[in-house]
């Protein structure tokens, strides 16, 4: 998988060098690369940004910047050209959740191009002009306000190249984790010692019956599903 980021703030990026992803990139799984939008502006300030037409509070990003990015990542622009294969992912808190059925969707793709916004936002042509050339989609993490993409896009990022083949060591352990396709949020976990600090591990799970251990997990995460996130449950009013 190819990853571009383009972005006014390169250095947070400087993380997809550690951990999973680190390792995915040390693999050769997922390969990573991270343009700075100034980079393709041409006065002497690198102006990316300008007043909102119609009026109103803040800044807008320009367009031409953009255009010249994606003309690099997505190849120069050819009304003629075949669409790229690739995804280009807007992070927006106005866009659709970005979900763990998302994240399973981008981790299928071969080329992703994460487009990072500051300011108010991106002036919206861009987008229109993108999506004649590739699959776009405008992702949000959930209902709160962030300055920008960048750290949006890391999250999504490390949960999307989990998810692709190799990356996890055991694959098992990504099938019955929250958010799975249970549906439900994980149920309780232990380790030794049995006892700790008062607090016992519950028998049922050094029983040795994996029935009665099966039936005490699902159970336990449908209660706390009840309990934290109803909206969750099947016949839930997603309203
Ligand atoms: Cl994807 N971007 C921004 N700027 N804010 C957010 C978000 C994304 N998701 C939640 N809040």
């Amino acid at each position: 998988m190819r990853i571009d980021v383009v972005t006014i703030f390169p250095e947070f990026f400087s993380v997809l060098d550690v951990s999973l992803l680190g390792r995915g990139r040390q693999k050769g799984l997922v390969e990573t690369h991270v343009h700075d939008l100034r980079d393709f502006t041409y006065d002497r300030h690198r102006t990316v940004d300008d007043t909102p037409y119609g009026g109103g509070a803040g800044m807008v990003m320009k367009p031409e910047p953009w255009g010249e990015a994606f003309d690099r990542v997505l190849g120069e622009h050819d009304e003629s050209a075949p669409p790229s294969e690739a995804i280009v992912v807007f992070p927006s808190p106005a866009g659709e959740r970005f979900t763990q059925a998302v994240a399973h969707e981008l981790a299928d793709a071969s080329h992703l191009v994460f487009a990072c916004g500051r300011y108010e936002g991106i002036d919206s042509r861009v987008a229109e002009h993108v999506a004649s050339r590739a699959m776009v989609r405008e992702l949000s993490l959930g209902d709160y306000v962030l300055n920008g993409g960048e750290v949006a896009v890391v999250a999504m990022l490390e949960a999307i190249t989990r998810l692709v083949p190799g990356m996890v060591g055991n694959p098992e352990s990504i099938v019955e984790e929250s958010h799975g396709d249970g549906g439900l949020l994980e149920y309780p976990i232990y380790t030794k010692p049995a006892s700790w600090r008062g607090l016992d591990v519950p028998d049922v799970l050094r029983s040795g019956d994996h029935g009665k251990v099966a039936a005490w997990r699902h159970a336990q995460a449908v209660e706390r599903t009840r309990r934290v996130r109803p909206d969750l449950l099947p016949g839930a009013d997603a309203s």
